[in-house]
Parts: structure tokens; sequence; C-alpha cells
């Protein structure tokens, strides 16, 4: 077998670079490897296309999948880890070496569009019918460096050297129609392999070329780059992902994105059900679902209401009801500044017709509430057109058969806050569905070691596709599994500390704390806390030389969005504690700050096994769930956080003596900021003053910026919404307390291992694989369908 395996990986790759395998580069094993897993599953996967087509479908419409790297996850759902190893093994080819070439594809900002990756992972393993749909950047998220502590932004051309896993299907072309132009949406799929199945599932993804490749009366004549300016323009609109996670940017381009995946899609969808049962499309809500994953995929309400009006001759209330038991709509966030809502004269100038069938929903949903005797105050507030902005949550809302928060709290703030007028009229809409996490990725795939613990303490391999079976061994173990914990984090822990001193060229001590904060950049999100309290430490080492604190590693990875200033300027200020911190002999053998520079999906891979601790510190009621929480708690990191989003589950999933909660509680917040001074807490919280006061006392630099006084302004000076708008400085104590407390514990290294154990063993609940099963039975009503 590894024989036949050899010779189809020689081929591919011979194929690939025109150069026995032994003379090819790293790269072009990868490139060649790749092509022949494709080709390994290519007749499973047309098997499996063609089975969902045949029946009840889910299609799970999302303008982000942040899948990262393919290859390792495609060969261990295939089982072909071992025989691949051997077979390069015997050209003299180390695979870990290969795997890491791969580029990551990075199209997705943060937690929205990796959700979109796992469930793509549980719903193939799950063997569900469920497709993908979204758009094929060629840029995927900037590349982020550091030039003396700022972040630049760097193009992603993550496809460019070729990528096996995308097949492009020029033969199902669709064309897409705006008023000023028409563009060809050309598919690329990529097989989703699940673990143990034959079922093979698929992620479409569009990409925008123009009609003609080139216009050849405008070629021949003087207006060549004309012709060549208008080719550009159309494929423009797959250009780039847009660099902003819960902040909408009311960008031309970005709609003529969101319209071009969404009609694209429609089309197919459509066609296929035609293709199936004929003209008829009555019936259509019984053979499709799709899942909206945010708003951004919320012009297909309108564009399929106008396909089924325009195109198939349907009235408008059959056309509706086929619509409202169409589409599913998933909120995530809370964040008043991520609410889409665009202008009507963008609409009107890039699709009338979208515009007038928007303003007919408008006309009957007002008709509609009038009739059910709300006041007009609110119909105007929910109404999906008002002055002259459309509002695309509201579309969703009045649109959706299901209206889903991400997490038990999330759920409960959209019902009685975000959402409450639509949960007055509807709450038999209204259900949560707690995020999850691929523990094939997230755990059997990085993190070997304790994959094999696993293993061999439940007697199989079971746990990697039911994840639950593990809280039967919460208490059914000994110390030397608890020793065994320990060793596998500190083997980890020693991988990590090479690859950082690699890739940031900072010495880390394996023997240290790492304490772990990697997510987006935002305020709400806090990475200014965490910061504080690493310079507070600082200065209480400087105070105290003799002071025992135990060795930490703070580590952080973040990106901000390019137009995010105080992001950004969080992101300097980060690096200008770490600089001072580890060029400080007096303390840089006890405590060192490192940040990963360009964080992403493969980065992820290598930090998390080596987390003891997980930042998951935001402002209490703003974090819609968060999933890296879930990644680290399967990992056996200790949660340090508020009681946000899926914290709230983990705690009570772990109970309270193995997790850190610290912070003002959602509920105690209004009353706790109504008469908040942020000034009081500089003033009397021992430390506080000198923490701030680093930012503007020239302690540390912002090269003449002045970004660090207006992070300090934005924490001391009123504003538009108050100073200190997610209470910064009010949570600090807490934080420090509960934090400090922690990293003593952590002296108890046994007693710390079994933290560990029970927050691994109780992740079942935080697997995807429930999450998607939840969606599956309740909202999409849809059964598996086995291949083989
Ligand atoms: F604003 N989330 C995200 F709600 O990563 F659309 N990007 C986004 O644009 C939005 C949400 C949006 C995140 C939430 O912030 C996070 O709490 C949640 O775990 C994740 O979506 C997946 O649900």
């Amino acid at each position: 077998m590894t024989q036949d395996l050899a010779s189809a990986i020689a081929f591919q790759v011979r194929s690939t670079s025109g150069r026995s395998v032994t003379a090819s580069t790293p790269m072009e094993v990868w490139q060649g490897l790749s092509a022949a897993v494709v080709g390994h599953v290519a007749d499973d996967w047309q098997a499996t296309d063609a089975a969902y087509k045949a029946g009840r479908q889910e299609h799970y419409f999302s303008a982000e999948f942040l899948m990262g790297r393919a290859l390792l996850n495609n060969l261990s759902n295939l089982g072909l880890i071992d025989q691949t190893r051997e077979a390069l093994a015997t050209f003299g080819i180390d695979l870990s070496q290969v795997l890491e070439q791969e580029p990551d594809a990075a199209l997705g900002n943060g937690g929205l569009g990796r959700l979109a990756a796992c469930f793509l992972d549980s719903c193939a393993t799950l063997e569900l019918p469920v497709t993908g749909y979204g758009i094929l950047y060629r840029y995927g998220l900037f590349k982020q460096l550091f030039d003396n502590g700022f972040q630049t932004e760097h193009p992603d051309p993550w496809m460019e050297e070729g990528y096996p896993f995308v097949i492009r299907r020029e033969e199902q072309q669709r064309i897409v129609r705006y008023a000023d132009m028409w563009v060809r949406a050309i598919p690329h799929d990529m097989p989703i392999t699940g673990y143990g199945t034959r079922n093979v599932g698929t992620l479409r993804l569009w990409k925008a070329e123009p009609m003609e490749q080139f216009d050849y009366q405008a070629f021949n004549s003087q207006h060549f780059t004309d012709a060549i300016v208008e080719r550009e323009r159309t494929s423009d609109i797959s250009r780039v992902l847009y660099p902003n996670d819960t902040t909408f940017e009311g960008k031309v381009l970005r709609v003529r994105q969101q319209y071009f995946f969404c009609s694209a899609s429609l089309q197919e969808i459509v066609d296929n059900y035609i293709a199936h049962r004929g003209e008829d499309l009555t019936d259509f809500a019984t053979y499709n679902s799709i899942q909206l994953n945010d708003t951004h995929p919320v012009l297909s309400i309108p564009e399929l209401m106008r396909i089924l009006l325009d195109e198939h001759g349907m009235g408008w209330d059959a056309a509706w009801d086929v619509v409202t038991h169409t589409f599913a709509y998933t909120n995530h966030t809370v964040l008043a500044e991520a609410l889409e809502k665009w202008e009507m004269q963008i609409f009107d100038r890039l699709f009338p017709r979208i515009s007038e069938i928007v303003r007919e929903i408008d006309r009957r949903f007002r008709e509609d509430m009038n009739n059910r005797g709300l006041d007009g105050q609110t119909i105007e507030y929910m109404a999906p057109v008002s002055g002259n902005q459309v509002r695309m949550a509201w579309i969703a809302c009045y649109a959706s058969y299901s209206i889903n928060g991400v997490a038990a709290l999330h759920t409960e703030i959209i019902k009685r806050e975000t959402l409450k007028e639509w949960h007055a009229i509807w709450p038999e809409r209204f259900n949560n569905k707690t995020n999850g996490v691929t523990p094939r990725r997230w755990l059997n795939q990085c993190n070997p070691r304790l994959a094999a613990l696993l293993t061999e303490v439940t007697g199989s391999d079971a746990w990697v596709k039911d994840l639950s079976v593990l809280a039967d061994y919460t208490d059914a173990v000994d110390d030397s599994v608890y020793d065994r914990i320990n060793e596998i984090k500190h083997a980890n822990k020693v991988d990590f500390a090479s690859w950082v001193a690699e890739r940031e060229g900072v010495e880390i001590d394996p023997d240290a704390i790492f304490d772990v904060q990697i997510k987006r950049l935002h305020e709400y999100k806090r990475q200014l806390l965490n910061a504080f309290y690493v310079l507070d430490l600082y200065f209480r080492i400087k105070d105290e030389p003799t002071l025992d604190v135990p060795k930490r590693v703070f580590v952080f990875g973040a990106k901000a969005a390019p137009g995010y200033i105080r992001a950004k300027a969080i992101i300097k200020f980060i690096n200008e504690v770490a600089r001072l911190v580890n060029s400080d002999e007096d303390v840089n053998s006890r405590i060192k700050v490192v940040f990963v520079h360009n964080y992403n999906v493969s980065p992820a891979e290598h930090i998390i096994p080596a987390a003891d601790v997980s930042e998951q510190i935001s402002m209490a009621g703003k974090e819609a769930s968060g999933t890296s929480n879930m990644k680290f708690m399967m990992n056996g990191a200790l949660t340090l956080g508020t009681l946000d989003g899926a914290n709230v589950e983990i705690l009570d999933a772990v109970g309270d003596e193995n997790a850190y909660i610290f912070g003002a509680t959602e509920e105690q917040l209004p009353s706790l900021k109504r008469d908040y001074d942020p000034r009081w807490h500089y003033e009397n919280v021992p430390g506080l003053k000198r923490v701030i006061d680093a930012l503007t006392d020239g302690t540390l630099d912002d090269n003449g910026s002045g970004w660090f006084h207006d992070l300090r302004q934005s924490l001391m000076e009123p504003g538009w919404e108050g100073p200190d708008v997610y209470y910064v400085l009010g949570d600090f104590e807490s934080y420090r307390d509960v934090k400090d407390k922690m990293a003593a514990d952590h002296a108890d290294s046994r007693g710390w291992a079994r933290k560990a154990w029970v927050n691994i063993t109780k992740s079942g609940r935080f697997s995807s694989d429930r999450t998607i099963r939840d969606y599956a039975e309740q909202v999409w009503k849809l059964d598996p369908v086995k291949v083989k």
C-alpha cells in the first residue's frame, strides 16, 4: 500500500514540478501530494454530490470561510497520515516540513468565518447534505507585519503559486446581472472530507470574471487599455476580502460582492430543483433550506423573490411563502456598529429590480404590522426601509423561519434587547445554537500528544467523532494521568518555544506559565486590560526586585482592521510593553511578552496546544460567543474570563473550581455604568495610575503618532458614549486579583493538571458536531445521507 501511495504521490509531484521527487522543492511536493489527495477522493465526491442533489439539502451562505490549511486535515480525515509519512520517507522527505509549506486559505476575518469552516467539517463527518457557498477572494485577509511596533498590512495572494484544493468548474458558470454590468460567476469547488466517512461535501466559492475574456473590438483598436480596465472592473468583485470584523463598511464594492455570491448560488439551487422536480417551484422549501451566516448574505431574500417572480412567473404571495420557509438567520453580534445598513441609492444604482422588491417588502411589512395593531413609531423602527436606508437585519428577521443567537447569554440578549420587537411578535422563531469547534482540527490534528493520551485512556479513538464520551473519564483517572497531562503540556510548550524563537526571534522559557490572548483586536475584547496587567506586574517587580512571582509568558496574537486606529494604537502599545519588558534584565528572566505577528489559523494550531491560560476577557454582554475559548478548553488551558458569551456555558460545564472568573456581569453593568467614574479607579486602585500614566509620561513611546494620548483620553475623558466604554478601569482590580491567584495556583502542578483534565473531558458540548446536530434536527429538519 505504501508502495502504491508512494508511486501515486511521485507521479503527481513529477507532473507538478517536472522533476524527480527528490529534486523537487518542498512546495512542489506539497502541490503534488495535495493533487494526489484530491484524486483520491474524486469518485466519492462525485457520488456524494449526486446523492445530496437528489434530496433535501441545506445551503450555508457565508461571505467568509476561514479554512486554514487543507492537506493535514484531509489526510487525517481519510486515515492516510501514517502511510503518507512513510511514503514520503522513502524519498527522504519529512511530512511535517511539507505540511508547513501550505498557505492558509484566509477567506475570513475571525470567529464568524472560522465557525463556518468548523461547521463544514462537522456536516461532512455527520454525513449531512450541506453545501457551503461563498466568494473565492483572490486576496485573503491581509498579512500583518510590525514596523517599529506599528501594524502594516500586505496583500495575501494565497492561490498565486497554485492551489490544488479548489477545482474550477467552468461549465457550471452563471451570469450575475447588475444594472451597469454583467459578470460571469465561475464556481470553484473545494472538497470537504469528513472523519471516517466516504461522504465528501462541497464548499463552492464563486469567482467573478468578465463576460468576454477581452473586448476584441476595443482590443484591436486604439482602446486597448480601456479593454483591460473594463476587465479589471469585473474581476474586482471577488478581488479582496473586506478586513472588518464586527464593523460594517458601506462600500459599493462590498454590496456587489454580497449580491454576486447570493445571486449565483440561488440560480444554481433553483436550477437543481427544476432539474429534479420540474418547473413548479411551490415545494422549493421542502427540498431546500438556506442558513444566512449573519446579514452578509441577506440580499438572497429579495433575490430569491426576484427569481420566483420574474423568472418563474410566481405571484407575490406564493413566492413570499416559499421565501419565508427557506431562510434561517444567525445573528453573531449585538454591537450596533456591525449592523448592515445600505443606502437605498446604492441598490437603485446596482440593481433597480431588487430595490423595487425591497420597497414592496417594506410596504407589505408596514401594512402587516398596522393590521397587527403596532404603533407608528415601532413600525418605523422595524421597517425594512427607513429614510434612505435598507436594514439588512430587519429583512432577515421578517423573512426567516428561524432566528438564532450563538450562545445562551447572547440569545437572551437579542430576545431582550437587540431584536426585542421581533421577539414580541414571533417568539417561536427564536432559538439558541451555542457555537462549537471541530475536535478534529482543534485537538486530534494540532495536539497529537494529547490525542494519543485520550485514545489510550478511553481505549479507542471514538472520541474524535463523539467528544462527549470523554465525560465518562473526568473522575476515572489517577495521578499518573495528571502527570502525563503535565508532560504533554510541557512538550507542547518546548515545541512552541522553538517555533516562537524562529518566527518572532524571542526566547521563552517552557517552564513559565503561558498566558494567551489570540483574537481580532477590538476594544470590547479588552486586550488593553491584559496589557495593563502586564505593565503593572512589570512595575511591581521593579518596585520589589525580590517579589516572588511565578515565571510568565504573555502571548498576544491579533490583527486590527486597517481603518480602526484605536485598535492599531493598542497593538503599538502592546509591542512597546513587550519591548520594555523583554529588554529589561531586571525582569526578563521572569516575565516575557510575545506578540505573534500575522495571527491566523495555522499559528493558532501551534499556540493553543501550548497554552496554560486562556484569556477571554471581553466586557460582559459584548462577545456573542467566542470560539477560541472552546479550543483552549479542549487543549487543557484554563479559562481566565468574564461571564460573557460561551464562557458562561464553559463555567457551567467545568464548575467554579476549574475556571477563573472575574469582573462585572452583564446584569450588573447597567447600574455600574450609570455613575461610573474611571477617574475614581485611576486615583484609588493601587498601581492603576502608574499604568495609565505610562501612556503619556515618556515610559512608552508612540513615535509621535499621538495614539497613546488618544488611548488615555478614551479611558479618562467623557466622550460620545462616556469615558471607558468597555469598563477597562472598572474591571482592572478584580482581573488582577484573579490572575494573580491563578498564577499562584499553577505551582500545584497536579492540582492544575486535574483542572486541565476536567476542562478537556467536559468539552464535548463545545464540539461543532453537537452544534450541527442541533441545527440539523431543530432548524434544518435534515437527515444524514450516507453515500457508501
Ligand atoms: F459582526 N463575529 C465575527 F456579527 O467574527 F457579523 N465577525 C463578525 O463580523 C461578526 C461576528 C458579526 C463573531 C463574534 O464576534 C463572536 O463572538 C462569535 O463567536 C463568532 O462570530 C461566531 O459566532
